[in-house]
């Protein structure tokens, strides 16, 4: 039997994959288990108030030990590629020095028992989980960071690099950064706009370091960044509001992209960015990668707001746009926009790393979970990307986020984005409407597994 993917031909005639994300805060549990050391997560999250019902991902979906059975769902769903991430802190609990056998271990199991059910295993070394030892000396406000960070990336490379080819090395840097430094809601849960221009810095520094680490010791690597890119929009045609929304579209879409892939940082920010750039440092960053990773879930509205370190805050979409459980925006026209746009901008080949929506999903009387606005919102959301591929976007995948309900930062437990629902108490798994519904997308859309004979 040879090894068939699940891959369809795409308009450009590249094969096309479908996926499932996930992380590793999200949904491994065993938070201070066979010694891993804690993230800059675990702490934020015994901070009293700042999650959703004082929430922890000490538990969460307990993947750590039931990883096998989630590989079995991925399987019986069809998917030919999973995205998850690596605790940096599992593998190496001070995030520098001595590494967690035991940690590494667990990868191990999981990456194997993937290739045994032939999932392309697509490997992000940082979703947010920074080991808390870094936290103390700064974390990414602090330089030395990148370079410890290219230290794990080795670490990782040859661990792992015999059987995973595919790397993404941040997810979300936008979103860990604002929130963790500007906005509020993540760790760190700082207020500070140095720190946050240092730590856009640094994440830079430290991805395209990591680029270079995993592409000599990696061999036939696939490498990739994984961005949020979502349209800013002005909640109100107020000129300061305008300003605003433009200004957040230079720091979410732009403080990451462009300089890792066009080597500049965008004008609006550049002199902010100049006190923390070194001699060198631009062509540190800006190395040459294969893909880029989008995640988009609806456009942003923005405005001015006095009260936070960039002057922006959260506005809200026109009445006329519906909405998530969740309250964002549902507009699937501005994911095909968006996909049009990255795909010329950076002339890389496009693949859709996370998408998908929460849900209030309740288990019925039949013990069954119908989801009938999340195979809505794909369906809208994959048509939208298929008239951006027939627009000619170089789009190779789609991947959904998520494979389970899971752990929702801020939202802890609230907020349901998964096409498995999770029983929390006891952990059980079942497999929503949309979990069927998207098995039968795969199939219907898959080339049929060729024998030898044939
Ligand atoms: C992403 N926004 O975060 C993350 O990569 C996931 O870990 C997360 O669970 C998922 O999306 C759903 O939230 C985002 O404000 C955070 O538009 C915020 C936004 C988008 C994505």
């Amino acid at each position: 039997i040879t090894r068939a993917p699940a891959t369809v031909a795409a308009a450009s005639d590249a094969p096309f994959v479908w996926g499932v994300s996930t992380s590793s805060y999200q949904i491994e549990g065993a938070a201070a288990e066979d010694g891993k050391g804690p993230s800059i997560w675990d702490t934020y999250c015994r901070q009293p108030g700042r999650i959703t019902d004082n929430d922890t991902g000490d538990v969460a979906c307990d993947h750590y030990h039931r990883y096998a059975e989630d590989v079995a769902l991925m399987k019986a769903l069809g998917v030919g590629a999973y995205r998850f991430s690596v605790a940096w802190p599992r593998v190496q609990p001070k995030g520098r020095g001595a590494v967690n056998e035991a940690g590494l271990a667990f990868y191990d199991r999981l990456i194997d028992a993937l290739l045994e059910a032939r999932i392309e295993p697509w490997l992000c070394l940082y979703h947010w989980d920074l080991p808390q030892a870094l936290g103390d000396l700064g974390g990414w406000a602090n330089r030395d960071c990148a370079f410890w960070f290219a230290d794990y990336a080795a670490l990782i490379a040859r661990r792992y690099g015999d059987r995973v080819k595919r790397f993404a090395t941040f997810n979300e840097s936008s979103v860990f950064t604002l929130f963790g430094f500007v906005m509020g809601g993540q760790a760190p849960g700082i207020a500070d706009r140095t720190m946050f221009h240092r730590a856009i810095h640094h994440v830079n520094l430290a991805h395209g370091g990591a680029i270079d680490v995993l592409r000599s010791l990696v061999k036939d690597a696939s490498l990739g960044i994984v961005h949020n890119i979502q349209p800013s929009r002005a909640a109100t045609p107020a000129a300061e509001d305008v300003k605003a929304a433009a200004l957040f579209d230079a720091y979410w879409n732009g403080a990451f992209a462009d300089p890792q892939l066009l080597g500049h940082y965008p004008a609006l920010i550049a002199d902010l960015m100049e006190p923390w750039i070194a001699a060198g440092d631009i062509a540190r960053i800006c190395r040459p990668i294969d893909w880029f990773g989008l995640n988009h879930y609806s456009p942003l509205y923005m405005r001015a707001f006095d009260d936070n370190p960039i002057g922006v805050g959260w506005g809200a979409a026109p009445d006329s746009v519906p909405r998530t459980s969740f309250g964002w925006p549902i507009e699937p026209d501005a994911f095909r926009d968006t996909l049009l746009h990255v795909s010329k901008r950076y002339g890389l080949p496009v693949y859709v790393l996370e998408n998908g929506r929460s849900n209030p999903d309740v288990v019925d009387e039949k013990g069954a979970v119908n989801d009938p606005d999340r195979i809505e919102f794909l369906k809208s959301y994959i048509g939208a990307m298929n008239q951006a591929r027939a627009a000619g976007a170089d789009v190779r995948g789609y991947f959904v986020w998520s494979l389970l309900d899971n752990f929702e930062w801020s939202s802890g437990f609230s907020q349901r984005f998964g096409i498995v629902y999770v029983d929390y108490a006891t952990g059980q798994r079942i497999p929503k409407a949309s979990y069927h519904w998207y098995a039968d997308l795969i199939r219907a859309t898959a080339p049929r597994p060729h024998s030898a004979a044939s």
